[in-house]
């Protein structure tokens, strides 16, 4: 059966049942885009012209509202909880629908079969945390994790690392007339703190960067409340409680500044205000936050360093819509307000994040994704062929040509492999960004030969196959050249100074990262 776009939700909203606070919440989301979902869905259907899209049958089981899991999150929705992951799962759910596949929705455990399975994984799971001997033996054994998934099968909020498939979720996104319409209404000296429960204003030090901003700004904060104002909340902040979504995107569209505090962690909030015309001012943390130094990440199956409180909107965004500072050094926090203050934005929103984009990258991994196979080795007859390589002058660097796709034949293609040799300390997600590239550890299988090394004139003394994540590598003291031993453990992420990483690199969309030029 042929898949067909669906432009009326309201059969999906009946899907979503009723009665938790948290569904109540994901069905308004659902019914208040759907009039974005359907330009979205139109748009892309232009996209595709007539590609085949075969119908699937999905069951979505929403693990954190069962009561098996104990629903902590249900009762908190009005009260500041986490709203970030019903917003996703709300945007999963739609964009599934849209797409045309058939639903069955689940909120209890007696209801999930046996199934091919994607994980909706915040923050996300790194390959030597989810391969169980491994992390077993080299102390990545966390509370979550050690799955044996393909890695690929865990599908996170932002695009933490190319290991794992980023899922995502919308925005608003804004026609010119009401791109005009916001930024002739905005107040420039109106600030909104990021942050709905009280215990983000715990902060310390937060008196000394608060006052400064109060010098410039009237601050506004959307911290729940029972009864009476939150002691933590200074007098001088305007506190208008935890408002309804509709209503908090209107207090975003009048401010100027939205500020984090450094807390919640990568949100999906920063992105609606920068979408509403927010400047997004953050801090940098120095040393940066990880599953080693920080309460919130210990025991995520992840040794990400997070740099700032949101490093999407630092790298992806950046200025003039994201500011990240010290806030510990006043001089350079004072000196970005009055920056900010007198800087225009536009109001933005990274195609990824539209509509369009969301169901565009899952459009493709519905179509592309096969987890029936193993991440690798090659298969049969994808040796590495001769003739494609061309050598960068400096030998770090191999470029497949069109020829190579014929080699292996999956998805992504191959042809938009580029192979570096990394820098000793490096991991393949920072060696792949360095050259405007983004690391694809599908294309790991093709590195892992004593070919590859060659063809990369490093010259190898010896040469073993050995179970380690950040294989396949060059040691140089000894220049020995070690291979990958266990597919599963092909990682982006990962470094250390002993080895000079080999990584497969890939080209990608414009503002749809997911996504390689050709990978449609
Ligand atoms: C994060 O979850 P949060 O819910 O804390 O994330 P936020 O960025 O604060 O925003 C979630 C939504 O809450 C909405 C807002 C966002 O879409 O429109 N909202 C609202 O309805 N009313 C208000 O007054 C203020 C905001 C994050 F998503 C997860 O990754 C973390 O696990 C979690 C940690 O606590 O924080």
């Amino acid at each position: 059966v042929q898949a067909v776009f669906r432009s009326n939700l309201s059969h999906l909203l009946e899907l979503m049942g009723s009665g938790k606070e948290s569904l109540i919440f994901m069905k308004k989301r659902t019914k208040r885009f759907t009039a974005q979902w359907a330009l979205a869905a139109q748009r892309l259907a232009q996209k595709l012209g007539g590609v085949r899209r075969e119908q699937k049958q999905i069951l979505v089981h929403i693990g954190f509202l069962t009561e098996e899991s104990g629903d902590v999150f249900s009762p908190r929705v009005l009260k500041g909880g986490p709203l970030g992951e019903m917003v996703q799962w709300a945007d999963i759910l739609a964009a599934l629908y849209v797409l045309g596949h058939g639903l069955r929705i689940t909120v209890s455990l007696k209801e999930l079969q046996r199934c091919r399975i994607r994980v909706i994984d915040t923050f996300g799971t790194e390959p030597a945390y989810n391969h169980e001997e491994y992390a077993t033996l080299h102390g990545y054994r966390t509370n979550w994790g050690y799955w044996n998934l393909n890695p690929k099968q865990f599908m996170t909020m932002f695009p933490h690392t190319p290991d794992n498939s980023f899922m995502g979720f919308v925005s608003e996104e804004l026609n010119d007339t009401e791109k005009q319409l916001i930024k002739d209404g905005k107040a420039s000296n109106m600030a909104v703190v990021y942050g709905k429960e009280a215990s983000i204003w715990k902060l310390q030090g937060k008196e000394k960067f608060l006052s400064i901003l109060n010098k410039y700004m009237e601050i506004h904060g959307t911290v729940y409340y029972e009864s009476q104002r939150p002691p933590e909340v200074p007098a001088f902040v305007k506190n208008h409680g935890l408002l309804p979504q509709p209503e908090f995107q209107q207090l975003l569209r009048k401010a100027k500044l939205f500020i984090g505090f450094g807390f919640p962690y990568e949100g999906p909030a920063p992105l609606e205000a920068i979408a509403n015309g927010c400047v997004f001012l953050q801090s940098r943390f120095s040393p940066p936050h990880s599953s080693l130094n920080h309460e919130f990440f210990r025991g995520k199956p992840t040794s990400r360093e997070v740099f700032s409180q949101h490093p999407y909107a630092e790298n992806f965004i950046g200025k003039p819509h994201v500011w990240t500072v010290d806030y510990n050094n006043s001089e350079e926090f004072e000196a970005a307000i009055q920056a900010i203050m007198t800087t225009q934005v536009d109001p933005y929103l990274p195609y990824e994040y539209t509509c369009e984009g969301m169901l565009e990258r899952i459009h493709a991994y519905i179509q592309h994704q096969d987890f029936c196979v193993s991440p690798g080795p090659a298969p049969p007859g994808a040796r590495v062929p001769q003739s494609p390589f061309i050598l960068a002058p400096n030998a770090t660097h191999l470029e497949w040509t069109r020829n190579a796709s014929l080699a292996l034949g999956a998805w992504p293609p191959a042809h938009s492999l580029r192979a570096w040799l990394a820098t000793a300390g490096r991991a393949c997600t920072d060696a792949c960004l360095d050259h405007g590239l983004i690391c694809e550890p599908s294309f790991f299988p093709f590195l892992n030969s004593q070919d590859a090394f060659q063809k990369l004139q490093v010259p190898c003394d010896g040469i073993e196959s050995e179970m380690n994540h950040l294989y396949p590598a060059f040691a140089q003291p000894g220049q020995e050249c070690f291979l990958q031993k266990e597919p599963l453990l092909f990682s982006c992420a990962g470094s250390s100074t002993k080895y000079r990483r080999l990584c497969p690199c890939r080209d990608f969309r414009k503002g749809q990262v997911a996504l390689c030029q050709d990978c449609l």
